[in-house]
């Protein structure tokens, strides 16, 4: 699973990236050309529990690669997208706007003024307007092929939608539209969840820059934090972490919390396989049908997909064994349409 960070520029993208990855990446450097790139570990109690029990050679949690993505130097300050980044962004399967609600007169606002509203609003214009010339394009080929087809209509209705200033995300598709819709990767269609970058003084009080509001409005899933003191804690030597957030009054550690709740609110979940050579999940997005699932762990699978047997982990945990749930008849076979649900241990039958 790969996400996207996205933002205006110092918006604290960087920060953010170093304070959920552990990263060391230099701040403040106001558009450098690379991309920052790390992968982290999803916290999951359930892997740790089924390792006890299945003893594996290998235990692995699910991962999350974040790509953090610096606007070009020099460009229109507005826009957080040059071709580079849209390269980079295809590949992403959700998105992190970070949204600067901070105030530093040593690293100031790229518009002057700090107004978290004005910069969701931008991004997601920014966003719609890239779809909307991918659109255009696919139509104006479309009407010179004289293909007045499904997917002519379809491009229709994206294009209506996206004039009217709204984001793919919110269009209604039916299962054969989603298909045909993949493979343009549109981002406005991606999932995307904003985080509000806080001065420290103000994180925890009553909606102070509008973005629950804003939230709301656009129907986006949103968190608050204070990137700047987020790095410092993950900087620290572990040791010392706890004792600095007491002192702080910042609370558990809140960037498995971050972690966990980026992953519920892309609409992610997790399956698990379990055996003695490995205990394993796996990231898909809620929804996923069973032989989709099987493709994630690999192609043959899922083209030779027959069935998934399956058990909630819940339900294998109180069994206490594979074998007493299959007595108790809680393991199940499942077709390919079946929609995998999280924590779901999956035993994928198939056939090459
Ligand atoms: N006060 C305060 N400053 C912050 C916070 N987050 C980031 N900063 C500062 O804002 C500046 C920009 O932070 P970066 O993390 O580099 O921002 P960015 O979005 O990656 O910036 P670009 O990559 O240049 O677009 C730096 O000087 C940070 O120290 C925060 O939560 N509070
Ligand atoms: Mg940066």
């Amino acid at each position: 699973m790969r996400v996207g960070i996205i933002g205006l520029a110092r918006s604290g993208k960087t920060t953010i990236f170093n304070s959920l990855t552990g990263s060391h990446a230099e701040v403040g450097t106001f558009g450098s050309r690379e991309a920052n790139i790390a992968v982290i570990k999803v916290p999951d109690p359930r892997i740790d529990r089924l390792a006890e029990i299945y003893k594996p050679k290998k235990k692995t949690y699910a991962e999350i690669e974040f790509v953090d993505i610096a606007p070009a130097e020099g460009q229109d300050p507005h826009k957080t997208l040059d071709p580079t980044a849209l390269n980079l962004l295809k590949n992403v399967e959700a998105l992190v706007h970070v949204v600067r609600a901070f105030h530093s007169e040593t690293s100031p606002h790229p518009l002057d003024t700090v107004d978290p509203v004005r910069d969701v609003r931008l991004l997601e214009e920014e966003l719609q307007i890239t779809d909307l010339i991918i659109v255009e394009k696919r139509l104006e080929r479309l009407e010179k092929e004289h293909r007045h087809d499904k997917e002519y209509e379809l491009m229709k209705r994206c294009r209506e939608h996206l004039e009217s200033g709204k984001s793919l995300r919110s269009m209604p598709l039916d299962p054969q539209e989603e298909m045909a819709l993949r493979g343009f990767t549109f981002l406005s269609q991606k999932p995307l969840m904003l985080a509000g970058n806080y001065d420290e003084n103000r994180i925890g009080s009553e909606d102070p820059a509008g973005l629950n509001s804003i939230a709301n409005e656009l129907g986006l899933p949103h968190i608050d934090l204070c990137g700047a003191m987020e790095m410092e804690v993950v900087q620290l030597p572990e040791e010392e972490r706890q004792a600095f957030r007491d002192e702080l009054g910042l609370g558990e550690e809140s960037r498995n919390l971050f972690i966990r709740t980026a992953y519920e609110l892309l609409g992610l979940i997790s399956f698990l396989t379990a055996g003695e050579p490995e205990v394993r999940a796996w990231t898909i997005r809620r929804g996923t049908r069973a032989v989709d699932a099987a493709g994630v762990i690999h192609s043959d699978i899922q083209r030779g997909f027959i069935r998934a047997e399956t058990v909630a982990y819940a339900d294998f945990i109180e069994a206490g064994s594979m074998a007493k749930a299959k007595e108790k008849g809680k393991v199940r076979l499942e077709g390919k349409d079946y929609i995998v649900q999280d924590g779901d241990i999956l035993l994928f039958r198939f056939n090459v």
